[in-house]
C-alpha cells in the first residue's frame, strides 16, 4: 500500500514543532522536522505571544519536511494551545499580538461575567470549567478597547496559523468548545451566552470539523517553502489538547488519559457531556473532542510548576555566578548553594531521594497559574496550609511531582464518580512521559496501571485525523487508537508502595478545589 506522509504543525506553550508523520495500513512512524522555542514577551506589562516568531518557526518547519519528505507531503495539520486569538481587520492584517492567557487582564472578569449570566447558568449551557482565562473572561476583559472594538474577526490561535497559510478563514469546533460559546450538545453556537455577554459571534468565521478541508498553502507560503507542489491544510482536532486525546494508545473503552506537558488534562473520554450541579461544583470541563466525543477532564497546573521552578533557580544561579566573578559577596550567595543544579535530569534524580509526601499543595490553585516566584509561592501554599516547608530544589520538586500525582488522582476519581464510568488503566501521554518518577507517582497515587506515552501524542492525533481523511487508514478512534498501541514505544508502571499513605495525604490535601469552584 502507498505510503503517504503529513505534516503535523503543534505549538505547546514550551515549544512549538512541526512532525512528519509517516503513515500506511499497520504503519505510523515520526519524525521531528523542526523544534522551536515558545518564548512569550511582555510589552507595556502585558504578556503576550511572540505569534510571528511562531509563524517563522511554522515556516522553517514546513521547509524542512517539504525537503525531508522530497515534496510529497499530502497535507498539513494544525493544533496549538487552547482559549487564546487574534483580532483581524476588515483587510486580515492583525490588529496585534495575541496576549498570553498567563496575563492578568482577565482578574476580576469572572465577577462581571457572574453579573451577567450566573455561574450555574453559564455551566448548563456550556459545560465548560472556570478557569480565569477561558476566552469569554478574556473578551470581556477586553470589551471597549481600540483593538477589540476595531476588530472585524477573531481567530483562535490555530485557525490564525492555518489563515496565514492558506488564507482561508474558519474556525475549528474543538478548540471552539474552550472559548465557553459553544453548546456541547449540539456541538454549535451558544448563542444566548454571547448575547447576555455581549460577545458578538459574528467576529467568529464559520465553525469546521476535524476532517474539513481548511484550504490550500498560498503562493507565497509555497515560495518561502522552496516547492511548488500545491498542498492542502487539513482540520484537526486543533486544540492540541483534542488530538492528543486522539492520540492515547487505548486498547480498552473504560481508559483515563493524563495529556502531561506544560500543563495536566485528567479525565475521560464520554459521547456526551455532564453538565450537572456537582460537576460544576468539581470544576470538569467538557471540551469537544473528534468524531463527536467529549474530553471530560480538569485542568491541572502540571509541568508548569517545575519549568518556572527550575527558571528562578537558573536565574538566581546566574547572579551569583555574575556577582561573585566581579568580587562582590551578598545574600544570594548563600541562596545560590542552596539551590545548587538546576539541571532537570540530576534535579529528578536528587527529587526520587526526597522524602515521599513531606509536603503537597492543591496543583488545580489558579494561584500557580502566573509567570515568576514558583519556590516562593509553593513555600507559601506549604507554609499555610501547616505543612513542612521544602528547603532544597530537590525538596521543592519533589513537593510538586508529589502534588500533581495526587491532583491526578483526584482528577481521575472524581471523573469516574461524576460520570458513573470506571476505569481500568491511566494513560499519560505528552512531554511528562519522560518524567519516570511522575509516571511512577501517578501510579502509586491512582493504585492503578500507568501506560506512558507517546509524548508527541498530540501531533499523532493531528497526523491521524489528516492520515483517515486522506484514505491512508480507515477506522474510528479505536482503530486509530489500535494503530498507535502496534507502532509507538510504550512504557507500563505498575503502582507501588503504601497506597494508604496517599490516601492520608489526600485526607489531608482536603477539599480545596471543590470549595473554590463551588464559590
Ligand atoms: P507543551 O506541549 O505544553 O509545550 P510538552 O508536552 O512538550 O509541553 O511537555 C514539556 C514538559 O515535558 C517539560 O516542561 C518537561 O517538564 C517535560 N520533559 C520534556 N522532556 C523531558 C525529559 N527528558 N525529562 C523530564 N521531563 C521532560
Ligand atoms: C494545553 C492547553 C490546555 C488549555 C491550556 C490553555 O496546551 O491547550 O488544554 O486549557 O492549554
Amino acid at each position: 500500500a502507498t505510503e503517504h506522509r503529513f505534516a503535523a504543525v503543534d505549538l505547546g506553550a514550551s515549544s512549538g514543532r512541526v512532525i512528519v508523520g509517516e503513515v500506511a495500513p499497520g504503519r505510523l512512524a515520526l519524525h521531528e522536522a523542526h523544534r522551536f522555542p515558545n518564548q512569550p514577551t511582555r510589552v507595556l506589562g502585558t504578556l503576550h505571544w511572540d505569534i510571528l516568531s511562531l509563524y517563522q518557526g511554522v515556516l522553517n518547519g514546513l521547509k524542512t519536511a517539504a525537503a525531508q519528505t522530497g515534496n510529497g507531503l499530502t497535507s498539513i495539520g494544525i493544533d496549538t494551545w487552547a482559549v487564546d486569538y487574534g483580532l483581524l481587520a476588515a483587510d486580515g492584517t492583525l490588529l496585534a499580538n495575541p496576549v498570553h492567557y498567563r496575563d492578568t487582564r482577565t482578574t476580576g472578569a469572572a465577577e462581571k461575567v457572574a453579573a451577567a449570566l450566573p455561574p450555574r447558568a453559564l455551566y448548563a449551557a456550556t459545560g465548560i470549567q472556570r478557569l480565569p482565562f477561558n476566552t469569554i473572561y478574556q473578551l470581556i476583559a477586553a470589551q471597549g478597547t481600540p483593538t477589540l472594538t476595531a476588530a472585524h474577526r477573531l481567530l483562535l490561535i490555530p485557525d490564525l496559523i492555518s489563515y496565514w497559510l492558506t488564507g482561508e478563514l474558519g474556525t475549528e469546533l474543538t478548540n471552539a468548545s474552550t472559548t465557553q460559546l459553544i453548546d456541547p450538545r449540539t456541538r454549535d453556537w451558544a448563542a444566548p451566552v454571547a448575547q447576555a455577554l455581549g460577545i458578538d459571534l459574528s467576529l467568529f468565521p464559520p465553525l469546521r470539523r476535524p476532517g474539513d478541508p481548511a484550504g490550500t498553502l498560498r503562493q507565497d507560503v509555497l515560495t518561502e517553502m522552496g516547492t511548488t507542489h500545491p498542498i492542502p491544510v487539513t482540520a484537526v482536532g486543533s486544540h492540541d489538547t483534542a488530538s492528543a486525546v486522539v492520540g492515547v494508545p487505548a486498547t480498552t473503552p473504560d481508559f483515563a488519559y493524563i495529556a502531561t506537558g506544560t500543563w495536566s488534562l485528567a479525565g475521560l473520554e464520554l459521547d456526551a457531556p455532564v453538565l450537572t450541579e456537582e460537576s460544576r461544583a468539581a470544576n470538569f470541563t467538557n471540551e469537544l473532542g473528534v468524531d463527536g466525543t467529549v474530553r471530560y477532564l480538569r485542568n491541572i497546573m502540571g509541568l508548569w510548576m517545575l519549568q518556572e521552578c527550575v527558571r528562578t533557580w537558573n536565574t538566581e544561579t546566574a547572579r551569583t555566578a555574575s556577582t561573585s566573578s566581579t568580587g562582590t559577596t551578598g545574600s544570594t550567595a548563600s541562596t545560590a548553594s542552596s539551590t545548587g543544579s538546576a539541571d532537570l535530569t540530576a534535579l529528578l534524580r536528587a527529587a526520587a531521594q526526597a522524602t515521599p509526601l513531606r509536603s503537597v499543595v492543591d496543583a488545580g490553585d489558579p494561584a500557580f497559574i502566573a509567570p515568576h516566584h514558583m519556590p516562593d509561592r509553593i513555600a507559601d501554599a506549604c507554609r499555610r496550609t501547616g505543612q513542612p516547608v521544602p528547603r532544597t530544589p530537590a525538596e521543592t520538586t519533589r513537593c510538586v511531582l508529589d502534588s500533581l500525582a495526587l491532583a491526578h488522582r483526584r482528577a481521575i476519581e472524581d471523573a469516574t464518580r461524576l460520570s458513573g464510568r470506571t476505569v481500568s488503566a491511566v494513560h499519560i501521554v505528552g512531554g511528562g512521559v519522560h518524567n519516570t518518577l511522575l509516571c511512577q507517582l501517578t501510579a502509586d497515587a491512582c493504585g492503578l496501571p500507568v501506560i506512558a506515552g507517546p509524548a508527541e501524542a498530540a501531533a499523532l492525533g493531528n497526523v491521524l485525523v489528516q492520515a483517515r481523511t486522506a484514505g491512508a487508514i480507515t477506522g474510528g478512534l479505536p482503530e486509530l487508537r489500535a494503530l498507535l498501541h502496534s507502532t509507538q514505544p510504550l512504557r507500563q508502571y505498575e503502582p507501588t508502595g503504601d497506597h494508604s499513605a496517599w490516601d492520608r495525604a489526600a485526607a489531608r490535601f482536603g477539599d480545596a478545589q471543590v470549595t473554590r469552584a463551588g464559590t
